[in-house]
């Protein structure tokens, strides 16, 4: 079949709004009619090319929603007409990752998507002239069909609609998720959230809902306040206000440090910040943020000998298939909001929209709408 998509091209390259060949899905994969999908950061990052698994051309996004249209052969668990969220973290529930309850990273086709790939190591997109183009995170949600794994499906409520709940397919799933999957946040806990963008506001929301005491924000861009106290922020900092280091600012406003600390930035030296602000003895510091290639975190390890501990997560811990639907019910249920964090939709063709009004900070979420 044919599909509007939108290719990168090349590094630094606008995205390339075609018309592109779909081959049908093959066994164990499902074509699914993208609805909607949510424009994140690390879409941008790749873009940039940064990314050191970044690879071109390709056809980007991770944080779409839509139907299945089509099975192929040995699909069990999905049918045509079933609304879906794509999974860049798959969930195969048999290998030795997702057998380990102490990771989400199923590893089961991890080696093909970072190449762009299905798991055959064929792709199903190419060029009207026949030239292939890569996948990109197991998804491709910046085409309006693209066929993926059965493994990386969440089946989801019906009544959802595409435009709000594609964002749980990354950004509210990896905040919400960094809080009580990764850190585990005691009720009465303070925190300190390093970047109020598209994740950061989900790991506030995510505080908030289980009941931290404390929720600091921190960021450059004094237009993300308003945003960021709407969703639970108690106290905001934007560190060029501040005189002096930051950490002695931060340690002294958290009363000696933070219970939690989250950096959604994925700036190395915020990520060193973050870590000396949590609180000696017991402070966690999680790592979100995506770091371009090369660049390396860096801290005096008596930071970590005096109690201090540094940890990561991807996709928040969720198991995709399980927790997801989860989610979806939850902002169903209205325990959890997404509507004020999706700032601009557009159609495809404006897409490239949405990347230039993250770079001008304007933006939560920009979501492309089918
Ligand atoms: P975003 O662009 O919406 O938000 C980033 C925010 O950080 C902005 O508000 C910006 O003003 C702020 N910021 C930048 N530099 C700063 C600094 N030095 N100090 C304070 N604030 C600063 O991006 P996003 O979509 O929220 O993504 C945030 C990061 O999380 C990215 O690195 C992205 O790649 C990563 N990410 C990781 C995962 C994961 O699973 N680990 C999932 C999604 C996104
Ligand atoms: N390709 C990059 C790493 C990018 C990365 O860390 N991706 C996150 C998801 S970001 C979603 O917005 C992730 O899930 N990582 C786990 C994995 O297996 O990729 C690089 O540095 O090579
Ligand atoms: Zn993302």
């Amino acid at each position: 079949m044919e599909t509007r998509a939108a290719i990168a091209v090349a590094a630094g390259k606008p995205l390339e709004v075609t018309t592109v060949k779909l081959e049908g899905p093959r066994a164990f994969e499902v074509l699914v009619e993208v609805k909607a999908t949510g424009i994140c950061h690390t879409d941008e990052f790749t873009l940039s090319g940064a990314d050191p698994e970044g690879l071109f051309p390709a056809i980007l996004g991770h944080e779409g929603a839509g139907v299945v249209v089509e099975v192929g052969p040995g699909v069990t668990t999905l049918k045509p007409g079933d609304h879906v969220i794509p999974l860049y973290t798959p969930e195969c529930r048999t290998c030795e990752y997702c057998l380990n309850p102490k990771t989400n990273l199923c590893q089961a086709i991890r080696s093909t998507q970072g190449q762009g790939l299905m798991p055959d190591g064929s792709s199903r997109f190419s060029t009207l002239d026949g030239d292939p183009i890569l996948h990109y995170m197991g998804t491709s949600t910046f085409s309006n069909f693209t066929v993926v794994p059965e493994i990386a499906l969440a089946k989801i409520n019906p009544d959802a609609p595409f435009d709000k709940v594609c964002y749980i397919g990354c950004g509210v799933t990896t905040g919400i998720g960094a809080v009580i999957n990764t850190a585990k946040v005691e009720p009465g806990s303070r925190a300190i959230v390093f970047g109020l963008g598209g994740i950061g506001l989900n790991v506030i929301q995510g505080l908030r809902l289980v009941g931290a005491d404390q929720i600091v924000g921190v960021d450059l861009n004094p237009a993300k306040k308003d945003m960021a106290e709407r969703f639970g922020m108690t106290d905001f900092v934007n560190p060029s206000e501040v005189e002096g280091d930051l950490v002695p600012y931060l340690v002294n406003l958290t009363k000696g440090g933070a219970d939690y600390t989250f950096d959604a930035t994925g700036n190395v030296n915020v990520m060193r910040t973050a870590l000396e602000a949590a609180h000696k003895g017991w402070g966690e510091s999680i790592i979100i943020g995506v770091a371009p290639a090369g660049a390396e975190i860096s801290t005096r390890p008596f930071q970590l000998v005096t109690g201090r501990s540094w940890r990561g997560t991807a996709f928040g811990g969720a198991r995709g298939r399980t927790d997801v639907p989860r989610i979806v019910d939850w902002y169903m249920d209205g325990k959890i909001e997404i509507d004020p964090m999706i700032t601009h939709t557009m159609p495809l063709e404006e897409i490239n929209t949405g990347f230039d009004l993250m770079h001008r900070g304007e933006s939560i979420r920009s979501v492309v709408v089918y």
